[in-house]
């Protein structure tokens, strides 16, 4: 029987509760499934780390990491403990750009008995995924701030955009609206406004396109692609995006499709050179942590990424199938979805529809 080293990171506020309830639902989906087995290992990096330590995660930390299947990630972010800024850039994205995670991928599909705030919206009208570039653009962390107190103060954020930085991303966009049905990929820019690096991106856009004449493409404008998003999302199959631009649309496609607390993610090293990375889209939820009323299906769902990234796709399947179940049934939801049910309420069901 095969076992998969999984390192957990609950990370903060709401991630704490959610990463044991993920477990569940993947121990669950592993029994079910049969062939494999999760071996854990919990890492208590995060904002409680940093006021004891001084930093996010040990000095050594990737390379801790790098000898596990996968990392399954909770969330970030405890401003009253530590700025955003630097829970961010101390964990998150340090394992992004240190593991190489440059796909970041996240689906936007509206589940059965979910009701998208989109009038005249219903399930299997919104189902696209978005590809988000995960290690460089606006989140490269270049940039600096000059003269403090000054009246010439400033300061400066450097968008970084490589040419194989942005080709490999474009890519895989290209490689998995190939593998989908209707074969629709739409890239955001903004090279109006953004005259150096977003043509750079446009241009290489339009060279990899080259190798796919079987695959419809768009250039649509960030600003444009943000009401797409909410005037005609049915219209979408994948969509890839810079960084920023990226982290911004897909908060939308949590929105549109009932909850972030549904949103689930993957970053996602293609060639499986080091640990990929799942995590739910939403963040740490300070004004809810503690309370047990987070909705567990981003996660739960994210556990089903990465164990169809593992390979175990019957096991990823099962996951899903019993998401779309729970919320078709419509009774058991925490309340972001209307719902009176606890954590821990709809991480049982989910485990009771894995188990059949
Ligand atoms: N679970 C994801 C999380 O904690 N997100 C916090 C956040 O602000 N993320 C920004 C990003 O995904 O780049």
């Amino acid at each position: 029987m095969k076992t998969y080293r999984i390192a957990v990171i609950p990370g903060d506020g709401i991630g704490k509760e959610l990463a044991p309830e993920g477990m569940r639902v993947l121990d669950a989906a592993a029994r079910a499934a049969g062939g494999f087995s999760l071996e854990y290992e919990i890492f208590p990096w995060g904002c409680d780390y940093y006021v004891q330590h001084g930093m996010m995660m040990p000095e050594d930390g990737l390379k801790t990491l790098s000898t596990f299947a996968a990392i399954y990630f909770g969330a970030v972010g405890y401003p009253e403990l530590v700025p955003d800024d630097v829970s961010l850039h101390g964990l998150l994205i340090k394992l992004r750009l240190g593991f190489d995670q440059y796909v970041c991928l996240r689906p936007s599909t509206l589940l059965p008995g979910v009701k998208s705030p989109l009038r005249g919206v219903k399930p299997g009208d919104i189902d696209f995924v978005t590809v988000r570039e995960n290690t460089e653009g606006e989140y490269a962390g270049a940039g600096g701030r000059m003269h403090p107190g000054q009246p010439s103060e400033l300061a400066i954020e450097t968008a970084v955009f490589t040419r194989a930085g942005c080709e490999r991303v474009i890519r895989y966009a290209f490689e998995l609206a190939r593998s989908r049905p209707r074969r629709m990929l739409a890239h955001a820019t903004k090279s109006n406004a953004q005259k150096h690096t977003l043509t750079f991106w446009d241009q290489i856009f339009d060279e990899v396109a080259r190798d796919y004449p079987d695959v419809k493409t768009e250039r649509v404008l960030v600003d444009a692609m943000a009401a797409r998003f909410v005037l005609k999302p049915g219209s979408l199959d994948v969509v890839v995006a810079s960084n920023l631009f990226g982290d911004i649309l897909t908060d939308i496609g949590g929105a549109i499709t009932g909850s972030l607390g549904l949103s689930a993610s993957g970053n996602i090293d293609p060639e499986r050179r080091y640990p990929s990375m799942f995590e739910p889209v939403h963040g740490s939820a300070p004004d809810i942590a503690g309370k047990g009323i987070a909705n567990p299906i981003a996660m739960a769902w994210s556990g089903a990424m990465m164990l169809d990234f593992l390979g175990e796709k019957r096991a990823g399947a099962l996951i899903e199938a019993a998401i779309r179940a729970v919320t078709a049934e419509g009774t058991t939801l925490t309340p972001d979805l209307g719902g009176t049910a606890t954590t821990t309420q709809v991480t049982d069901a989910l485990v009771a529809k894995v188990n059949g």
